[in-house]
């Protein structure tokens, strides 16, 4: 997908409407428009025409990473399947609010792919809800109790049921292989003046491997995760209470310690994902302890080990996503959506800054979840 093709679509009205005309959508609708959230696919907000009728979320799937897009739309629909049966038997109202629901196309497939070869999808969009990129504590422990559900919620769905929407996705040895290969081949010449980057990676290898060592021995189980549970990927109602966890791309059999380290590297972080000032960034530990306590009091299945590895947990994402960033820096900017040139290695510092700020602080973060226990 050029550039040009990219703006081409999203400025081209008469193209979107076409588009929408392949979904099964009763009601009238307004003009999509863009929305910027996330930095791998593209969305777009499709208003109702006439208020009370639904409005929807228009994505286009960014297929060059979801290389398996029959694949990647069946798990969601198993997934938000399975979630809204859970909640009806746990006699829930307000269903439509409290999990995602795709819109067919109109013969009846997860979604459309274009002459071009794009390929889009629909969801019923949820009314008066919001994200955020910040939460206070009270937020962030009804977050760690809804996401605490969503692991339990799924914990009997068989791993066999969903595909892996990308093969070896939270794999540090898999990704620390990427880094290598990009690092040998240098692409863009990049890697001279990265050494000291490459050094702190290089250092921490064996420990961050930990986790993979354990499961190969059997002492580390996987359940299935979220695996993008970034802050901003769960919507709040009005009141500020978490009603819907979404961005179920990434839904599979992995570690816990994915989708608690995800959460903390962006919400526990006092800086931003992408900070330039690398001062701002610091392990916010109120915002820790009190996902944590939500999130211990709903994860009633974790093992002994895992509890032990959750701060190992924050630490290791925030590595595999410096180790993400770094690769496609080096590749030349290839993966992620970038807003300016250096945006991956300013991502790089960024992340790396947050993983030393909570190697400082390891000994707290296990202090508070043993008080927690
Ligand atoms: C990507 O685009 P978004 O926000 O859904 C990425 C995550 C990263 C995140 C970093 C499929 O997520 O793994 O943690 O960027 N998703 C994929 O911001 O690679
Ligand atoms: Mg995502």
């Amino acid at each position: 997908m050029t550039k040009s093709r990219d703006d081409e679509i999203s400025k081209n009205t008469n193209t979107m409407k076409e588009i929408l005309n392949h979904f099964a959508i009763p009601n009238e609708v307004a003009d999509p428009k863009p929305l910027k959230i996330g930095i791998i696919n593209d969305s777009f907000i499709v208003r109702a025409a006439k208020p009370g009728e639904r409005s929807y979320f228009l994505q286009r799937i960014n297929h060059h990473i979801f290389q398996n897009v029959e694949g990647l739309q069946r798990n969601i629909q198993i997934v938000t399947d399975h979630i809204r049966r859970k909640l009806i038997a746990a006699g829930e109202t307000d269903i439509d609010r409290k999990v995602l629901e795709l819109v067919p196309t109109t013969d009846g497939k997860l979604y459309y792919k274009t002459p071009e070869g794009d390929y889009w999808r629909v969801y019923v969009l949820i009314e008066n809800a919001t994200s955020q990129e910040k939460l206070t504590p009270s937020s962030a422990e009804l977050t760690g109790e809804a996401f605490g559900r969503f692991q339990c919620q799924l914990a009997d769905l068989p791993f066999s049921e969903l595909c892996e929407s990308i093969p070896n996705f939270h794999n540090i040895e898999f990704r620390l292989w990427q880094l290598d290969e990009a690092l040998k081949a240098d692409v863009a010449g990049r890697k001279a003046a990265c050494a000291d980057i490459i050094e702190a990676i290089d250092r921490r290898r064996e420990d961050m491997c930990l986790a993979e060592r354990l499961f190969r021995e059997g002492k580390l189980p996987k359940h299935i995760n979220h695996c993008d549970t970034k802050v901003n990927n769960i919507l709040f109602d009005q009141s500020g209470k978490p009603i819907c966890i979404v961005d179920l791309d990434t839904v599979m059999p992995g570690f816990v310690l994915s989708d608690f380290g995800d959460f903390m590297r962006t919400a526990a972080n006092t800086g931003a994902e992408d900070d330039k000032n690398l001062d701002n960034i610091h392990v916010n530990l109120e915002i820790f302890e009190a996902y944590t306590r939500g999130y211990l009091r709903e994860a009633t299945f974790l093992t002994e080990i895992e509890k032990q590895l959750l701060p190992y947990g924050c630490r290791l994402l925030s590595y595999m996503q410096t180790v993400r960033f770094f690769t496609d820096w080096l590749n030349g900017d290839t993966y992620y959506k970038i807003q300016y040139p250096e945006h991956n290695l300013v991502r790089t510092r960024a992340q790396l800054r947050l993983l030393e700020e909570q190697e400082k602080v390891a000994d707290q973060m296990t202090a508070i979840i043993r008080k927690l226990q």
